[in-house]
């Protein structure tokens, strides 16, 4: 028997620990980790993104790898920002690496920085300005009650990168997309064309699917950013479905395939806003027209084009994004010097 207590491993002997709040933003996860990393050297966020990458990589590995994490496991290490118009900086970790910039992952940042008292509480609408990798990220939180009820984050400006590009697909053959950027590049094509039904249970063939697309789309064209030659890549396909009728519907559905292979639970905020930035190209979507995503388990982000912007002298839109995140836990991550697997694993 025990009184319900558990005794906490040694922090004598545990080589690392970290602190951490875990979260999910409409399905998917951030684990926001809140100590144990300390500053990382760089002069600006993009500068620690690098530096991470090259020489902390362990970290991000013990912490979203098995067993400590999962294979769609992603997080956000809080950091001191490297700029005085930002509150905190983060650096955004999955089990793909760093990412420049993660709409899910920075709702599951300010819910947690407003409920945890992390940040101040001035008023039914908090600001907090993030210093991330991509650049300044604003995040309104709507408060009530200590609760984060919504958040709607303020995106980098995202922009239209190519439309109507093909690429040849072995098992598909031509396949015809549209490349944009919203905080990342995501290849957006609809699922329909590749013949696979929109649901959960084709995951496996969406999957493939995607990897396929994305593996053809960087052989044909590696996409760069044209301020920011740090953020390249395509690493995420966004195969699109018409959206779920009636008053509460939304506009369109999505099944977002990340490298190296797992689905987005969110309706991902960088695809949400990449999406509206291919539509506003097309002409399909004005400034200020909400925009309901959905995501393979059904959650819902509501996206607007609030203004314009040049992105290194192309057209681009400045998105927002609007969802919930909930907190689903606190630990406190050890790793033992005898655990035979310091960076976790992945099967
Ligand atoms: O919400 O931006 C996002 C995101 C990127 C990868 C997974 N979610």
């Amino acid at each position: 028997m025990t009184d319900g207590s558990v005794r906490g491993p040694s922090a004598a002997r545990a080589v690392h620990t970290f602190g951490a709040v875990d979260s999910h933003t409409e399905g998917m996860p951030t684990r926001v980790v809140t100590d144990g990393v300390g500053t990382i050297p760089g002069a600006t966020m993009a500068d620690r993104r690098r530096y991470f990458a090259e020489h902390l990589d362990h970290i991000r590995r013990l912490l979203v790898n098995e067993p400590r994490g999962h294979p769609a496991m992603s997080g956000a290490i809080l950091q001191p920002p490297t700029r005085p118009d930002a509150d905190w900086g983060v650096v955004y970790i999955e089990v793909s690496g760093c990412l420049p910039m993660c709409g899910h992952g920075t709702i599951g940042v300010a819910t947690v920085l407003v409920e945890t008292g992390l940040v101040e509480v001035t008023g039914p609408v908090t600001t907090v300005r993030l210093d991330t990798p991509a650049g300044l990220v604003a995040a309104r939180v709507t408060v009530r009650d200590g609760r984060a009820e919504h958040v709607t984050l303020h995106n980098v400006p995202s922009y239209a990168h190519e439309l109507d590009a093909v690429v040849k697909v072995p098992g598909f053959g031509d396949v015809r997309y549209d490349l944009a950027y919203g905080g990342n590049f995501y290849a957006i094509t609809p699922l329909a064309a590749l013949g696979i039904p929109f649901a959960a249970s084709h995951r496996d063939d969406i999957l493939a699917a995607g990897l396929a697309v994305m593996a053809a789309v960087e052989e044909r064209d590696r996409p760069v950013h044209p301020a920011d030659p740090a953020i390249s890549g395509c690493r995420h396909v966004q195969f699109t479905a018409p959206g779920t009728p009636g008053p509460d519907g939304s506009h369109s559905r999505n099944a977002m395939v990340i490298h190296p292979g797992w689905l987005d639970r969110s309706p991902c905020g960088t695809g949400t806003s990449a999406r509206m930035a291919q539509l506003h190209a097309r002409g399909a979507l004005p400034l200020h027209r909400p925009f309901v995503n959905e995501s393979l388990i059904g959650t819902r982000f509501t996206g607007r084009l609030v203004g314009t912007a040049r992105v290194g002298g192309r057209a681009a839109v400045v998105p927002t994004v609007t969802g919930r995140a909930w907190i689903t836990g606190t630990a406190r991550y050890v790793l033992d010097p005898s655990d035979p697997f310091p960076c976790g694993f992945v099967l």
